[in-house]
């Protein structure tokens, strides 16, 4: 199991992002309250990964039960909106909360421009700023296009493993497909 957390400002389209991914569509949803939860089965090489997906509140109100979701994430999806430069701008005390909070020293943090298609150009070097800044993987994606979010989630999973390496027999994580097959021999890592 990976346990993936998204985070950031209130209406930067992190529930979008992660219904897109999930459900493979587009739909506004109301402003999340607290925080939901989501599975997907991600399929790498011949491996089927479970992963397990927390979309947090943005919303201010909400803010003191959100280090109780990520403290013992293992990918961090820290967000902001490609239209919205004070958003980029809030990835600073993000980082903060997180540095002070997270459990897992292997926690993977990931940088994520959301709405693409709407990317305000002007944000390219305030962009080049906060990556030069941070050494986090950066992905920009669009939920209402669909650009790029099967790709990130694949690449983030596989960065996740190939830092994780350490394979155990445990049926809950990571299953090897052909063995799947005669129920034999699960495999895990961690
Ligand atoms: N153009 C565009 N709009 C988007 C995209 N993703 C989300 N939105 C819009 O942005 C608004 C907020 O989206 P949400 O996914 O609810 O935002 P959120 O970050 O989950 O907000 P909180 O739950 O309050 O933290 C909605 O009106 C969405 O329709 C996108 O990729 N492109
Ligand atoms: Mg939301």
């Amino acid at each position: 199991m990976v346990k993936i957390v998204i985070l950031g400002d209130p209406n930067i389209g992190k529930s979008c992002l992660i219904s897109r991914y999930v459900n493979s569509a587009f739909s506004t949803v109301d402003p999340t309250v607290g925080c939901n939860y989501f599975r997907k089965e991600l399929l790498i090489d011949d491996f089927k990964i479970k992963l397990d997906i927390w979309d947090t509140a943005g919303q201010e109100k909400y803010r003191s039960l959100t280090p109780m979701y990520y403290r013992n994430a293992d990918v961090i999806l820290l967000c902001f909106d490609l239209s919205e430069p004070r958003t980029l701008r809030d990835i600073s005390n993000w980082n903060n909360s997180i540095k002070t909070t997270l459990i897992n020293p292997n926690a993977q943090i990931v940088l994520i421009g959301t709405k693409l298609d709407i990317k305000n150009l002007s944000m390219n070097e305030l962009i080049d700023d906060l990556r030069a800044k941070y050494s986090y993987d950066y992905y920009e994606t669009s939920a209402k296009t669909g650009d790029n979010i099967d790709e990130t989630f694949l690449n983030i999973v596989k960065k996740f493993l190939e830092s994780n390496p350490k394979l155990e027999p445990n049926e809950k994580t990571i299953v090897k497909l052909s063995q799947e097959q005669s129920k034999t021999n699960y495999c895990r890592f961690f």
